[in-house]
């Protein structure tokens, strides 16, 4: 069986845990060939450090997918995370297209916010380049804060019941043409998890794990990290969806002890044994 080869696009923050650091090793032990082109470089992430460097990798983007189609390089998924501008939005389309085969998948986590605010460096006109940059996705991977920007409606907090999830997810359907997985949907106070919608089936799939309180840095990139590893492994939605709440709790797990040092990220290489052991 040929090995399946994703390209991932996410910044490098070179200390943080979060986006590459976190997508390379995680698909790498998911045993999907993965290449990748950095979007920006930083020091660390700009959840909670200050004074970081920041190093726009834009005009990079082009020379790169122009190079890899004169070696015929093409991908089976694409992945994209944390994107460091506009404009770049528009280069990554060009490549999902000129570095694609016939039936490439393309998942795009829109990381941008979360607990109702915009990251440092993001505005709501980014969010609306966004919403227009997901379409044609094959699943997008929004969280909460994120959804209410695509779709520019406030943030309702955990304010909401089953009827607004469902309505929440067709209607980020309807702006990507495919399948959904909402992160960080809860309906009692000790309980966390996704809903994955599933344009073809028009159904909404929950699954739950017990809730650790207080919020994580890097979890969604370990999340969507799992969840396109699992789906090019041939997992359904529902199945990669729920591999990747398992995981993400077993490295939150893997972090509490020493949550007070380890503030900026998740203990996701102590969960790679779990994860391969799930696996095989
Ligand atoms: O984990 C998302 C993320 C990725 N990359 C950078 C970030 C963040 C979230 O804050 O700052 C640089």
């Amino acid at each position: 069986m040929s090995t399946k080869r994703i390209l991932t696009i996410q910044d490098v923050s070179c200390y943080g845990q979060c986006s590459l650091t976190v997508a390379l090793p995680i698909l790498s032990a998911m045993g999907i060939e993965t290449a990748i082109i950095p979007s920006a470089i930083l020091s660390t992430h700009t959840g909670g450090f200050t004074g970081y460097t920041f190093r726009d990798l834009t005009e990079d983007l082009p020379a790169i997918s122009a190079h890899w189609k004169k070696e015929g390089i093409a991908f089976d998924a694409f992945y994209t995370g944390y994107i460091g501008s506009k404009k770049q939005l528009d280069y990554i389309k060009d490549i999902v297209s000129a570095n694609a085969k016939k039936d490439s998948l393309f998942i795009v986590d829109p990381v941008m916010a979360d607990n109702g605010k915009l990251y440092y460096g993001f505005d709501e006109e980014f969010a609306m380049e966004m919403a227009r940059f997901v379409k044609g996705a094959n699943v997008i991977l929004p969280n909460l804060t994120e959804a209410s920007f695509l779709l520019k409606e406030p943030y309702v907090g955990e304010d909401y019941d089953k009827e607004y999830i469902e309505k929440l997810v067709r209607r980020l359907s309807a702006l990507s043409e495919g399948d959904v997985v909402l992160t960080g949907v809860s309906f009692s106070p000790n309980k966390l998890g996704v809903a994955a919608y599933s344009k073809k089936k028009d159904a909404v799939h929950y699954y739950f794990e017990k809730r650790v309180e207080g919020s994580f840095h890097g979890t969604g990139d370990v999340y969507a990290s799992i969840f396109s590893g699992g789906l090019m492994r041939g997992l359904s939605l529902e199945e990669a969806a729920d591999l990747a709440v398992d995981f993400t709790v077993q490295a939150i797990a893997e972090t509490l002890s020493d949550r007070k040092e380890h503030w900026y990220g998740v203990k996701f290489e102590k969960a790679i044994p779990y994860l391969v052991k799930r696996l095989s």
